[in-house]
């Protein structure tokens, strides 16, 4: 796949000057600005006009090979992509980084200033929209034909402020002064219907068709992001869909009278690409969210068709050797009925041509276990929206149902267990059922997650359908994640060995062997140092707090959420708190402790935890008894430029699940990769982040799967652990008090309660002491500070398996069937 692995740093396409030019002739002809008058801001768009011209050069060159070559190609159906910013990955893929950098000295500009320019493209949540993002980057790099599909939400995830501890919620503007890299495509316009009612027709010879009216259209206009892969040469889209009103309108609907009014009940066309719903594993069954999804899949499956009609005309035999669509989560689901709906009432196939031609086209990832993020619509809701869908799912699960009763005779549980419809008060359909049933395969994001995929959550589907639920471990681009984000660790790097690692991972194996000389623990761990000066830095002037550089800088960085217990964290600090005011000759490492949350803004517990971090920091960090052995810190609105910046400074990874919880997890990578050594428990990845380090470079603590489901089977009650350890005692009672909110008791009691009179969901106290102990052998080993160095240094030696080309390389051969297609200039 990879013909040029000997070849090193991309080579350069134009040289300083010529760059500089192309930054000048943009600030004066595309700004209409000059070099006197430019803000960092003007120097920002000028300097991404300037690569844009090479983007958009590689885009055309690669669309051009893939329509030629008549290429099978991936489409991956997303609600989510978190991007983040785009220049410097721009950059570094063509090579030009250094180039730029050096253009822009000349014109007397910081490329670190205007970097910081870029609004985040954070059009998604946390670890699933990222995953898509940094496939999109593996997938351009292994010059594989590939298109995004997804939302152009107005809005993304909100910006978070803290206020007197608290999380608020601002608006995410990301696109207010303009977005430099995206394309609008006015030819490429979609229409969608919604609502309405089906009327049922009878063909010739008796055949019924099925036409659906819709009580509304709307337009879906396409702006295409292009995605540069790594050394420049397939250049692949991001095509997003923004909802506009229609001109047409619809005289049926109209002449059927009953609908004018009922039509101001509906969700206007505008509202619908709006805002991203800002729930990380949730489902809060939404009309819009349903609508939203709706629209991009319906969108973009009329795109592939007119693409494929292009060239194929209207042979449909050829389609599931053309196209394969990946749906990202059941959030793209409702794709599979509306396949069968184009295909049966426009196409006219019949049903099993058209069946067989979907569950050729489908596969589907499952990222989560939770029951409260399996998504469930109520049949009544569809019938509303996308009556005519609500009908042919009730037809593919007629005919799953008579596919069930041949292999279980009879079995009228084993029915209602695997129908898509959920019987009860409120009919609802289920659409991770769908996605099963309606894909050739299906996958976990872990081996850990994956077997439990199989054993609990659809057991009776692997016995049904074998083989078709495999695994497919996450991994991360190493572009972004190590060479972008640390430019001072991927330059010592490729001193060592060489600069072949960013799409050959596993050549980090070759650093295993420098892990114990001297020298080179020395170098790695002055470039950690840096970076912890950088983000101490950040820390100053986010927070106003001083950090000292040579503490343990222990980053826990993801949504907040119960099941990956910041709590858990949080009662720890507070318990070394304690022992410190009750000795203050308490024996420890100073440590930095760095938190980066946001939580879903209706989750109560969530945002009480962000605001119990804050205020235990507030009380700790101005204790002089502490005599700065613990300092926290909370960074606000945690994204992915933050996480850049957070990760290369990182002593100590927090993975702190309960066990069973986190599907995979990939920040747990992305820390590793930079050298930070995880704390964890046996969950999502760190079960092979454990086997590919070893144990003696990671601290695993805490309750295994088996032992979680054994201690709830017997009853799990947290009153014993809160009596029998005095500690925990302490601390939980401590939460009741005011001594962390001054005037406020019990201002953070629901903390407490959760963990006691709620059940302690999450095995919280279960794992405390472990937990604990873990966290004092952290401490021991940091201070032999040659144990440490050559533990950071194996654990970026071993990340090898997850880079994200290696995930994207088992789709390609497990699921995908792709070739790599070569662009030609
Ligand atoms: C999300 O970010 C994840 C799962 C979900 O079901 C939803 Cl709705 C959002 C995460 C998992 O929690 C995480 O463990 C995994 O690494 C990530 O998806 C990518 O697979």
């Amino acid at each position: 796949m990879n013909a040029k692995a000997t070849k090193t740093q991309p080579s350069p396409v134009i040289d300083k000057a010529a760059f500089k030019a192309a930054v000048i002739k943009h600030l004066h002809c595309t700004l209409g600005t000059d070099e006197n008058k430019a803000n960092n801001h003007a120097w920002w768009k000028a300097t991404c006009a300037a690569i844009q011209e090479q983007v958009l050069e590689g885009l055309r060159k690669t669309q051009k090979s893939h329509y030629l070559n008549d290429t099978r190609a991936v489409h991956y159906f997303s609600a989510e992509f978190l991007m983040g910013r785009l220049l410097s990955n721009n950059l570094q893929n063509f090579g030009l980084f250094d180039v730029a950098s050096g253009a822009l000295k000349e014109l007397g500009v910081e490329i670190s200033d205007i970097l910081e320019e870029e609004p985040d493209m954070a059009l998604g949540n946390g670890g699933l929209g990222r995953l898509a993002a940094c496939f999109i980057d593996s997938l351009a790099t292994m010059e594989l034909p590939a298109i995004g599909y997804g939302i152009h939400y107005e809005h993304g995830l909100f910006r978070q402020e803290i206020k007197s501890g608290a999380q608020i919620e601002r608006p995410d503007s990301w696109r207010d002064y303009g977005n430099p890299w995206e394309i609008c495509r006015p030819e490429s316009i979609q229409e969608v219907s919604l609502y309405g009612y089906v009327e049922t027709k009878y063909g010739d010879n008796g055949r019924v068709l099925k036409e659906w009216h819709p009580g509304s259209i709307v337009k879906g206009v396409p702006w295409d992001i292009p995605v540069v892969g790594y050394e420049g040469k397939t250049v692949n889209v991001l095509r997003l869909w923004q909802s506009e009103a229609s001109d047409y309108f619809n005289w049926d609907v109209f002449n059927a009278g009953g609908y004018v009014d009922a039509q101001r009940e509906n969700v206007s066309a505008e509202t619908i690409s709006k805002v991203l719903y800002p729930n990380d594993e949730t489902e809060a069954g939404k009309e819009l969210r349903l609508i939203q999804q709706y629209f991009f899949c319906s969108c973009s499956l009329k795109d592939i068709i007119r693409r494929y009609k292009r060239a194929h005309g209207d042979d449909w035999s050829r389609f599931a050797d053309q196209v394969v669509i990946q749906l990202n989560d059941t959030h793209p689901a409702i794709s599979i009925p509306e396949l069968m709906r184009i295909l049966v009432d426009r196409a006219e196939l019949g049903w099993d041509e058209a069946w067989g031609i979907c569950t050729k086209v489908f596969a589907y990832t499952n990222h989560t276990l939770l029951p409260e993020a399996l998504e469930k619509w109520p049949a009544r809701m569809i019938e509303k929206i996308l009556p005519r869908h609500l009908e042919i799912i009730y037809e593919i699960n007629h005919r799953f149902m008579a596919e069930v009763d041949k292999k279980w005779p009879g079995d009228n549980a084993m029915k209602a267990k695997l129908s898509i419809i959920e019987e009860g008060n409120e009919k609802m359909v289920r659409m991770g059922h769908l996605s099963v049933i309606g894909s050739f395969a299906v996958n976990g994001v872990a081996e850990m997650h994956s077997r439990l995929v199989k054993s609990s959550l659809f057991p009776e589907f692997d016995e049904l359908y074998p083989g078709k639920l495999t695994n497919v471990t996450n991994g991360i681009t190493p572009r972004r994640w190590l060479k972008a984000c640390n430019p001072a660790l991927s330059k010592l790097i490729d001193k060592k060995i060489g600069e072949d690692w960013p799409r050959d991972l596993d050549k980090l194996q070759g650093l295993a062997k420098f892990a114990s000389n001297k020298t080179f623990q020395k170098q790695f761990m002055k470039v950690k140092l840096e970076n912890k000066e950088l983000l101490a830095e950040e820390i100053r002037k986010s927070l106003d707090i001083e950090v000292d550089v040579n503490a343990i800088f222990d980053v826990q960085i993801k949504r907040l959420h119960e099941y990956k217990r910041q709590h858990l964290a949080l009662l720890n600090i507070m318990a070394l708190y304690r022992r410190i005011l009750e000795n203050p000759d308490y024996d420890m490492h100073p440590r930095v402790f760095v938190f980066g949350a946001k939580a879903a803004p209706g989750y109560k517990l969530a945002k009480d935890i962000i605001f119990a971090i804050n205020k235990v920091a507030d009380k700790i960090n101005n204790d002089p008894r502490v005599n700065n052995k613990i300092k926290v810190a909370f960074l606000p609105n945690y994204r992915v430029s933050l996480a850049e910046k957070m990760i290369p400074a990182a002593d100590v990874s927090e993975q702190i699940s309960t066990a069973g919880k986190e599907a995979s997890g990939t920040g747990n990578m992305k820390l590793a990769l930079n050298g930070a050594v995880t704390i964890g428990t046996l969950d999502g990845a760190n079960v092979e982040i454990a086997e590919e380090v070893g144990d003696d470079n990671i601290f695993i603590f805490g309750l295994t799967v088996e032992e979680v489901n054994e201690l709830k089977a017997n009853g799990y009650n947290p009153h014993d652990y809160y009596y029998k350890d005095p500690e925990i005692k302490a601390v939980l009672d401590w939460l009741e008090t005011d001594y962390f909110t001054p005037g406020k008791p019990g201002a953070l009691v629901s903390i407490k309660q959760s963990l006691l009179d709620n059940g302690d969901p999450y095995m919280v106290l279960a794992d405390f002491r472990a937990y604990s102990d873990a966290q004092i052998a952290v401490d021991a080993a940091y201070r032999d500070k040659e144990r440490w160095a050559e533990m950071a240094i194996i654990n970026t030696a071993k990340m090898g398996k997850f880079t994200s080309d290696r995930s994207i390389r088992d789709y390609v051969e497990r699921v995908w069937k792709l070739s790599p297609c070569k662009i030609e200039s």
